[in-house]
């Protein structure tokens, strides 16, 4: 990461000018975490060639297949907030790709979402067929946890705490949860409780283990562990809000994926139980709601409220 993208520490001047906050570069922060992720993401995972290829090979194409990286993005951001280095965080951050990527390439199968498009390419099982793509998502569940137990540890986590961290996140309480009552729900009316319900566990579960595990990197107090769920929880809500609008304003070609498929499966969403200008206010709301869980923080948390900005005003 250049200097300028590398998380603030006590070095870092805090105003240009009297009174006037540093202006904060997303797209070149966004840019060196991407590229820091890719990197060591590539050099985690078994080469395309390691036998069995095909595996590696499934694992890879849709690992680098182009995603936004925004998981990665905030736990390096979370990290920043709290005094931390990105390369302390980095094992973290391809853990939750890896988490991430999996959730992706198995609601794509024709027994969930049944998607042939995904981060603009054909998905996995379109490509190495259903059998390699289910064993290519336990693959890259299995290898996340491989590559956070290469984290270093730290005096108020250990790595028994990151560990727990993911697993719950991932496990059926949280994102395997959201997808069965999703699953459950197709077709059948949804209510607003029941939506948010399947939104916290889907969705903002991963978003806010991303910025807690980014904290925990950093050796983060108790209060800033907080600070960062109530971040994460409701950036994570207002995301999938957001994810809701662009299925139904976007088109297929903007967002890398069938446009429309939420409507077509009959599936619960913002849009479709009250409506797209209520949902625009909605995730406005919870934006602002993520902005004030950064007050702790004290002005040192540029990064998270760009991202949180970001997210909010994303068209993809
Ligand atoms: C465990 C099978 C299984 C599923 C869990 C995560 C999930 C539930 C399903 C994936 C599909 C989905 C709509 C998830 C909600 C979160 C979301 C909007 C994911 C897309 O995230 P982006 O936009 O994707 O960050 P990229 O491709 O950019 O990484």
């Amino acid at each position: 990461m250049s200097a300028k993208t590398r998380p603030a520490t006590s070095a870092t001047p805090a105003t240009t000018r009297a009174n006037a906050p540093a202006p904060f570069d997303l797209p070149e922060f966004l840019a060196a975490s991407t590229a820091a992720v890719n990197a060591a993401l590539d050099h985690f995972l078994p080469r395309a060639t390691t036998k069995p290829a095909t595996i590696h090979k499934a694992m890879r194409y849709s690992l680098f297949a182009g995603g936004k990286r925004l998981r990665p993005a905030l736990c390096f951001a979370a990290a920043a907030a709290c005094g931390g280095t990105a390369a302390a965080a980095l094992p973290l951050a391809c853990a939750v790709e890896c988490i991430h990527t999996y959730s992706l390439i198995h609601d794509d199968l024709p027994a969930m979402d049944n998607d042939d498009y995904r981060r603009g390419k054909l998905t996995n099982h379109k490509v190495f067929g259903e059998g390699i793509a289910i064993l290519a998502g336990d693959a890259l569940l299995t290898q996340a946890f491989e590559i956070a137990a290469q984290a270093e540890g730290w005096p108020r986590y250990s790595h028994r705490d990151l560990i727990l961290e993911i697993a719950e996140a991932s496990g059926s309480l949280q994102l395997i949860a959201g997808q069965v009552a999703d699953l459950e729900g197709e077709g059948k009316k949804t209510s607003a409780a029941q939506l948010k319900y399947i939104h916290e566990r889907k969705t903002s579960a991963l978003l806010c283990c991303s910025a807690r595990l980014g904290g925990m990197s950093a050796n983060c107090t108790p209060a800033q562990l907080q600070a960062l769920t109530d971040f994460g929880y409701h950036v994570g809500l207002a995301f999938q809000v957001i994810d809701d609008i662009l299925d139904v304003t976007q088109t297929s070609e903007q967002l890398g994926k069938t446009a429309g498929k939420d409507l077509t499966a009959q599936k619960a969403t913002y849009p479709r139980i009250i409506g797209l200008d209520k949902s625009r206010k909605i995730a406005k709301q919870l934006t602002a709601k993520a902005f004030a869980a950064l007050q702790p923080f004290h002005g040192r948390a540029a990064a998270l409220e760009a991202l949180a900005h970001y997210l909010l005003e994303r068209n993809k």
